[in-house]
């Protein structure tokens, strides 16, 4: 029997499948037509873009939703396992093109709107991008639902439907100011909010022991508050495979329960308060990038999204009287990086208390269940919670990660002895510089495997940061190399090599982008090479129509375009291209080199820092200030040009790298876990400078040493300075130029005389420079004189770059997914 026939449906229409609109222009346009009407209560004469644009918009999801409607029946009616990929972050970016290219609908879709008398152009710009994170950790949680929609994998999305996401970043007197992003504020026309479908979430309280019915021992949570978890769904189509998955963002609202009571007290006031405190989970993304914070409404929001994604997944995805011994069979919860950490405790208090499972089954059941992805390798990134702050918060969750440890630590011990220290070292309970919960320590314990990012950072992890761990679990650690899908970074953002790239090799790449490799063969052909560099000039001209509309800025004509887009830290090193650029005005200004002798270069940074990230946020000051001398001094006759478009975001990304010629990914290496934006700018054909690094090493190794310009200590090297003691200043004395970039910039000429205001910058590369900056300094600024007489020889330059397209296949976020379901999830494909 059909759920229609169920519900005692009889005509034959509410029998039928959901109907799509025909996939004609006139059915776009009927379709379009009765949105603007019926949704937006508009006539078409009367329509503002933003009408038009939430039209368009429902009209798109009209097409999509036979598909969808018809995946979450099936997903939930197959019996097979699926992921529930566990983020607090997706950095999603403008929804409306990738899904007309999912659904085959972009053409259909533009000359409708023209028969309307509508420029679709005008409505893209209308679009806010959900920045529901803060940068590569989140973009990569969005590539990787596109990949899994496209290869069919049975999986949803799980994540905050933050009502601020990433702070608009504005520039007053070259110094960040941050504005709050509301991108709710026009409507969201890609949601689906399901209220009726809420999980209540709990929290506070204390527990009590109390004698089961067979008189055993147990322990039960008595919770203070509790809040409602609202899912919203968003569809997450496959590139032209029909697949539709589901993206469920969870927003906080006051329980109804809770408000009753303050309201029976009387309490009017009281009662408003109490609802906004219950929001506040959900209201805004916590903008700290690499450093968490350890704040309270952090760790709310952690458990608020988990809770009701484990809650969801039992309730609704699970047959009722699912034999939970058979969880691992049907499920794995991705951990993206420690935030979603809280879950483990989460599904053990579920088994345990809830549905009365024996806990060592129960156990049994958690260890197979979760897979835990490390993105990090600073020390001070590792996320970890005061016992305190926990205890207050989820004092049930803490005596089971106390349970836990203790076991674990048991374990330890009967495989290793009395080693104190090494039990010290492994306790998920750290004790200094307070007691609290190391969550990374959490997750490896409890995940069936644990993977870091790129080659050398999932080394590293195993070697430096957990290798008792890796002792104790052998099996456990593996390396997945990040990814990111051709289909927004290629296909989208660089339109014009895409259909070059379709010329020379068909139309399979965007889906199998090993294909790339076909043009090797490609980058002989001098006519090719033409073409390649005619795409290259032509978004070039782009990103300065964008540039110039956006923020009134000039890219150079004829410039070598340099870009350093990232966020701001210490670590990635901006200050080292800030050195280079200062460097070479410096020989300008000095009469050293005469400016005709510069390889006419404009450099572009794109970076936001975390709101209280001081040191970051003087950076900026400082890239500023050196584009504002540098641009009008005429000494350099504009060959040098520093731009600081604001609020880089991946809108932004999408012109500014299909136009780079030079990527820059120059951190101190050890330090980035494996970048993203290397892997796109090398798939749209800008040449890497960069550091052996994350994932720079594999990108390196796949275009080969001649297409990529190394530079800088490596990874052991880095260690041997250390332990040999690092003295920043002896650098400074030994090398001229250095000396002289740096006494420029103390000397005030970036800050109209006053020497105090980038005081902070200099002393700290002097006298700490945690992060290497002088040490590499030479290297980097070698690197770039190859860089320069390269870039003489276009024609090779052009060769080089479509040898690193045709080399960068492997980073596909697809072959990242491939190697997740081979090493870490074991799930068959969808039918
Ligand atoms: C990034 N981490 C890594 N964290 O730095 C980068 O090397 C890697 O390519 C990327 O993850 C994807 O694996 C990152 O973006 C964050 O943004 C966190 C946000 C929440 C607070 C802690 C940092």
């Amino acid at each position: 029997v059909s759920p229609a026939h169920r519900l005692g449906a009889t005509h034959p229409l509410a029998l039928a499948p959901v109907i799509s609109p025909p996939a004609t222009v006139d059915g776009f346009v009927r379709q379009f037509l009765q949105n603007l009407n019926f949704d937006q209560g508009v006539a078409l004469s009367d329509s503002s873009s933003t009408d038009q644009y939430l039209a368009l918009a429902g009209t798109v999801r009209d097409y999509l939703m036979a598909r969808w409607l018809d995946d979450q029946s099936r997903q939930r009616a197959q019996q097979s396992k699926g992921v529930c990929y566990l983020s607090a972050e997706y950095l999603l970016g403008r929804q409306l093109d990738n899904n007309l290219l999912a659904s085959r609908l972009t053409d259909i879709a533009t000359e409708s709107l023209a028969k309307c008398g509508i420029d679709i152009d005008v409505l893209r710009q209308v679009e806010v991008e959900p920045g529901l994170g803060n940068g590569g950790l989140g973009r990569l949680a969005a590539c990787f639902i596109d990949s899994l929609a496209t290869m069919s994998v049975p999986s949803t999305g799980y994540g905050i439907r933050y009502e601020y996401g990433i702070f608009r970043q504005t520039f007053i007197d070259g110094q960040q100011v941050e504005q709050p992003d509301a991108w709710l504020a026009l409507g969201s026309p890609w949601e689906f909010p399901h209220p009726e479908a809420a999980q209540q979430i709990s929290f506070g309280g204390h527990t009590e022991t109390y004698d089961d019915e067979d008189g055993v021992t147990r322990s039960r949570w008595i919770p203070a508050w509790h809040v409602q978890a609202v899912p919203y769904n968003y569809m997450v189509p496959g590139y032209h495979n029909g697949r539709v998955n589901t993206l469920r963002l969870w927003s906080a609202v006051a329980s109804d329960a809770f408000d009753l009571r303050i309201f029976n007290s009387g309490d009017y006031e009281e009662a408003v308060r109490a609802q906004t405190f219950a929001e506040n989970i959900s209201k805004v993304l916590y903008p700290e990038d690499s450093t968490p914070q350890g704040k309270e409404l952090r760790l709310q929001q952690q458990y608020f999204f988990v809770a009701a994604s484990i809650g969801d997944f039992l309730d609704n995805v699970l047959p009722e009287g699912f034999d939970l011994s058979k969880l691992p069979d049907r499920v794995i919860f991705q951990l993206n990086d420690t935030h979603p950490v809280i879950a483990v405790p989460e599904l053990m208090r579920v088994l345990v208390d809830e549905r009365g499972i024996e806990w060592d089954a129960a156990w049994a059941i958690t260890q197979q269940c979760f897979a835990y992805t490390c993105h990090t390798l600073l020390p001070e990134a590792l996320e970890v919670w005061s016992v305190d702050l926990l205890g207050r918060l989820l004092p049930r969750h803490l005596e089971i990660i106390y349970r836990i440890n203790d076991e674990f630590l048991l374990a330890v011990r009967e495989r290793f002895g009395d080693d104190e220290l090494r039990i010290r070292a492994m306790s998920i309970i750290g004790e200094h510089p307070y007691r609290s919960v190391r969550m990374a320590y959490l997750a490896t314990v409890a995940g069936a495997k644990v993977n870091g990012v790129a080659e050398l950072h999932s080394q590293l992890l195993r070697e430096k940061v957990l290798p008792d761990f890796d002792e104790f679990f052998p099996g456990k650690f593996t390396n997945v190399t990040n990814g990111v899908t051709p289909r927004r970074f290629i296909r989208l953002a660089n339109p014009d090599l895409a259909s070059l790239i379709t010329e020379a090799l068909g139309a399979g790449w965007t889906v199998d982008l090993e294909r790339l490799r076909g043009l090797e063969a490609f980058a002989a052909d001098p006519e090719f090479r033409e073409r390649f560099a005619a795409v290259k000039a032509h978004n070039k001209v782009r990103l300065a129509s964008v540039l110039r509309e956006r923020d009134g800025i000039e890219v150079g004509d004829g410039h070598m375009l340099d870009v350093m887009v990232k966020r701001l830290h210490e670590y990635k090193r901006q200050m080292l291209k800030v050195l280079h650029i200062v460097t070479q005005y410096e020989q300008v200004r000095s009469g050293e080199v005469a400016a005709s002798d510069i390889i006419p270069r404009t450099f572009i940074f794109g970076a936001k820092a975390a709101p209280g990230y001081t040191m970051a946020k003087h950076i900026i000051h400082l890239v500023n200030a050196v584009g504002e001398v540098v641009n009008s001094d005429p000494v350099v006759e504009g060959r040098l040009k520093v731009l600081f478009p604001p609020n880089y975001n991946v809108t932004l990304a999408e012109r500014v790298i299909p136009a780079a010629d030079l990527s820059e990914q120059i951190s101190l290496a050890g330090k980035e876990a494996s970048g993203t934006g290397n892997m796109k700018f090398a798939l749209n054909g800008a040449l890497t400078i960069g550091t052996d690094d994350g994932a720079n090493v594999e990108i390196r190794k796949l275009v080969g040493d001649d297409n990529f310009f190394l530079f800088g200590m490596s990874e052991p090297e880095v260690e041997a300075l250390w332990a040999k003691g690092y003295q920043p200043t002896e650098y400074y004395q030994s090398d001229e130029r250095l000396r002289r970039a740096m006494d420029l910039i103390a000397s005030g000429a970036f800050s109209g005389g006053d020497r105090s205001v980038f005081e902070p910058i200099v002393s700290n590369l002097l006298y700490d420079d945690r992060f290497m900056v002088l040490a590499d300094y030479s290297s980097y600024i070698e690197a770039q004189a190859r860089v320069d007489e390269a870039y003489a020889d276009q024609d090779t330059w052009s060769r080089s770059a479509i040898l690193n397209i045709a080399r960068s296949g492997f980073f596909s976020s697809d072959r990242s997914i491939r190697d997740y379901i081979e090493r870490v999830w074991h799930t068959p494909p969808m039918l």
